[in-house]
Order: C-alpha cells, then structure tokens, then sequence
C-alpha cells in the first residue's frame, strides 16, 4: 500500500479546539484505493513542529502529504496554492512571535502546490460544497508546513505534497462566538473529497 501522510494541527490562539485533529483521526488508517492514510497531529510551535513533520514524512514515506490547518473566519474549503519562505505573525504556542523570519535563508522564495487543487474545487463545487482556491497560506505555522512538505518533496521523485485550510466546526464557532461554522459530518466529507482526487491523479506530474 502507498502511503498517504494527513497532518492536523493542535488548537492554538482564540481556538480551544481545532477541527482538522478530529479529522485526522477519522481517516487515520482508511484506505483510497491502493493508498492508506497515516494521520498525525502537529504542534504549534515554529521551534518544533517542522522538525516534527519532517520526522513524520520520514517515518511515514509518503508518496502524498496532506496537510490540513484550521482558516478561522473562512467560509470554504480552501486548497493552497502557494507556499512562501516568511514566518511572521501572531504568537505560536510556545509564545513566540516571529517578524518577518525566513523559513529557510537564502531558499527557494516559494513553492507551488502539487496537489490536484483545481480537480478539487471542481469535484467539492460538483458535491456541493462551497470551496476556493486560496493564494495566500499566510505566514504562521500552516504557511510554515506547507513549505517544508512542497521542499521535501520537490528533492524526491514523484512525492505529492500541498495543504488544505479549512473553516471551523460548528462547536468552534460556537465556543468562539463570531466566526461561521461547518458540520464535522461536512467538513470530514469534504476532505476525503480531496483526498479522492489526488489519489485519481496518482503519482503523475501535474507541475
Ligand atoms: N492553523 C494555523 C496554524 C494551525 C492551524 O490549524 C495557520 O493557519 O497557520
């Protein structure tokens, strides 16, 4: 079996929960067709989680990775298009807040997404589901993680690699009061969604 690497983040900021954990942990195991979900849950912590992830990818031997962050205030489903090479931002969970850090001096300025993004808006749109392609991953830790998984991969032949924002969980919303909310039923069945088409689009190039 090929191995699919899901990866959801702890909760952090104003938010006491963070939905991707739960969906992690539905898919962690299930089976796409000749792929297998391995699912891991990060930290939020510039410090730790991309060595964390990076153990993970190692551990795992991916030939997907799905990373999945929590956009609250978003109303879609939102497949990123582009990583770039910038911390900055709020603090993380370790209370530190970087101000314009590179990830990775003298690096790549960003990478792309090889993740099917477009077949997945078309395929959620078709199912109902409101989704986006966004072109901004923002520079805290979702932003830090996509980039490192798009780095490895770009160093391996045929490894997928991109993330996948998603907006609240109705009990989010509703712990934090003014932000909308999806169900978790929604939510779970849209990522499989995702999940569904990058395995269709298997390992071939679609740079
Ligand atoms: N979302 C944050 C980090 C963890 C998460 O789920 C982000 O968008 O960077």
């Amino acid at each position: 079996m090929k191995k699919i690497l899901l990866t959801g983040f702890e909760p952090f900021l104003s938010n006491p929960i963070n939905p991707t954990m739960d969906i992690v942990k539905a898919l962690h195991g299930k089976g796409f067709s000749d792929y297998q979900v391995e699912g891991r849950i990060l930290s939020v912590d510039f410090e730790k989680s991309p060595s964390q992830f990076l153990s993970y990818v190692e551990e795992v031997q991916p030939s997907i990775i799905i990373s999945l962050g929590l956009a609250a205030g978003r109303t879609k489903i939102t497949p990123e298009r582009i990583a770039i090479n910038i911390k900055d931002g709020e603090p993380d969970n370790a209370g530190v807040a970087l101000v314009d850090e590179p990830i990775r001096a003298g690096e790549n300025a960003a990478y792309f997404s090889t993740l099917p993004i477009r077949a997945m808006i078309n395929s959620l749109n078709e199912a109902g589901y409101p989704a986006a392609i966004s072109d901004s991953a923002g520079t805290y830790l979702c932003n830090n993680i996509m980039y490192e998984g798009l780095r490895y991969a770009s160093k391996q032949a045929n490894i997928k690699a991109g993330f996948l924002h998603i907006p609240a969980s109705f009990e989010l919303a509703i712990a934090h009061g003014k932000i909308p909310g999806w169900s978790e039923r929604d939510l779970l069945a849209s990522i499989e969604l995702c999940i569904e088409e990058c395995v269709k689009s298997g390992n071939e190039s679609i740079k």
